[in-house]
C-alpha cells in the first residue's frame, strides 16, 4: 500500500471508512494511529475495537480525535501517512483545504492517500477526482502524484511530499530593508525585515508564494558588532499575508533572521542578502494571529533542523564569500 510505512510510523486516518484502513495499517505493523472524524459513534467503535490510548503522549496506540481534519491541532502531528477515506476528502471541507492541511501534517518523504470504496461513488459522482483535477488540486503544494489506480476495493490515489525540502537551485534575494506594514510582527515575537521588492522581480519569478528557509546576511550599520553582519539562519515569507491583509496590500518579501541583533533594534536602510534554499509550505489564511504565530514557531524549528544538514551548511559559503 503506502510506500515507507512500518512499525515506527505515525498515521492519521480520516473519515467514516477508517476502520478497515486501521486494520490494514495494524497488519502492516503501524502502531501509532490517530483516527479523525466528526462522528462520535464511529470513534467509539474504534475505541472499543482497539482500546483507549492516551489522547496525547509518546506511547504508540490507536487514538481518536473528534472534529474536522482541517482543525486538527499541530501537536497531533506530524505523521508519515495521512489517509482520507470516503467523504473526508471532498465534502466536509474543500479538497484543496484538505490537501493543504495534509501537507502541514506530513513529514518530508511522507505520503497522503485518497481512498474511496465503490459504495461511496454512487452518491458522490465528483469523487474520486480525475487525474487532471488532482493535478490542479496539488498545484503549488509540496505534493507529487505518486500513483493513481483502481483497486479491488475502489479508488486509491497516492501523493508524496518530496523527501527533502531543497529547492532545485538556490535563489538569491538581495535588496534594501524597507518599512513594512507596521502591524507589529515584532510584537508577535518575529520581527521581519521587509526587502524592497523593486529589485526582486526576476528572482521572484522562480519562487511561488510561500514560506522558505535559507541563509541571510545583513550589512549592519556602522559600529554594530561584527556578529550582526555574519551569515545567519532565516525563515522567509513571500506573499500577500492573507491572515492579516486588510485590503489589497501589495505582496511582500519578509525575512525573520534567527539572530538577536546586538547593535540595535532595527536596521532599516541596510542591505540584506537572503539565499533561499528550501520550501517549507504554502502561505495559508489562518483563523487568527495566534494560529499564525504557532505555525511560524514550527516553521522556525523545521528551518533550524533542515539548515544543520551539511549540504545546507556548505551553501552558507555563497554568502560568506560575497563582498559588496
Ligand atoms: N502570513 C500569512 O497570512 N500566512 C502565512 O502562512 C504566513 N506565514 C509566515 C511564515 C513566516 C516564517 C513568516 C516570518 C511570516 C509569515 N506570514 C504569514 C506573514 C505574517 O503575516 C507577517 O509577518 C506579519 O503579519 C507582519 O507583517
Ligand atoms: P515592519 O512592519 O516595518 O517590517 P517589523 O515589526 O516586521 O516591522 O520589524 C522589522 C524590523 O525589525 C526589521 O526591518 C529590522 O530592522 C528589525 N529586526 C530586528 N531584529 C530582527 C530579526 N531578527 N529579523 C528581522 N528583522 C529584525
Ligand atoms: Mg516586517
Amino acid at each position: 500500500m503506502a510506500p515507507n510505512v512500518g512499525k515506527h510510523s505515525r498515521a492519521i486516518v480520516i473519515g467514516s471508512d477508517a476502520l478497515p484502513v486501521i486494520d490494514t495499517l495494524k497488519y502492516l505493523g503501524v502502531e501509532d494511529i490517530l483516527a479523525v472524524g466528526n462522528d462520535p459513534e464511529l470513534l467509539a467503535v474504534i475505541k472499543t475495537a482497539y482500546g483507549v490510548a492516551p489522547s496525547v503522549g509518546n506511547e504508540p496506540g490507536v487514538r481518536v480525535w473528534q472534529g474536522d481534519f482541517t482543525e486538527l491541532p499541530a501537536y497531533q502531528g506530524p505523521a508519515q501517512l495521512v489517509v482520507f477515506t470516503d467523504e473526508s476528502f471532498g465534502t466536509e471541507h474543500t479538497p484543496r483545504e484538505a490537501l493543504v492541511k495534509a501537507c502541514l501534517s506530513v513529514v518530508a518523504g511522507g505520503s497522503v492517500i485518497i481512498h474511496s470504496d465503490q459504495e461511496s461513488r454512487r452518491w458522490q459522482p465528483k469523487y474520486p477526482p480525475t487525474r487532471d483535477h488532482l493535478a490542479a488540486l496539488v498545484a503549488g503544494l509540496p505534493l507529487n502524484i505518486h500513483s493513481e489506480q483502481e483497486v479491488a476495493t475502489g479508488y486509491c490515489g497516492i501523493l508524496q511530499v518530496p523527501p527533502g525540502y531543497r529547492l532545485r537551485a538556490p535563489v538569491m534575494l538581495s535588496g534594501t530593508v524597507v518599512k513594512g506594514f507596521g502591524r507589529g510582527s515584532r510584537q508577535m515575537g518575529t520581527p521581519t525585515a521587509n526587502i524592497d521588492t523593486a529589485g526582486l522581480q526576476r528572482a521572484l519569478k522562480d519562487l511561488a508564494p510561500g514560506v522558505y528557509f535559507g541563509w541571510a546576511k545583513v550589512h549592519a550599520p556602522e559600529g554594530w558588532p561584527s556578529e550582526d553582519s555574519e551569515v545567519h539562519k532565516v525563515v522567509l515569507n513571500i506573499g500577500s499575508r492573507p491572515t492579516v491583509n486588510t485590503g489589497n496590500e501589495a505582496p511582500s518579501v519578509e525575512a525573520h533572521i534567527l539572530h538577536t541583533f546586538l547593535g540595535g533594534q532595527e536596521f532599516y536602510g541596510s542591505k540584506l542578502e537572503v539565499l533561499a534554499l528550501g520550501f517549507l509550505r504554502p502561505e495559508i489564511r489562518f483563523s487568527g494571529v495566534e494560529a499564525l504565530v504557532g505555525r511560524i514557531r514550527s516553521d522556525i524549528a523545521l528551518a533550524r533542523g533542515a539548515l544543520d544538514a551539511p549540504v545546507m551548511v556548505a551553501q552558507a559559503m555563497l554568502l560568506e564569500e560575497r563582498s559588496d
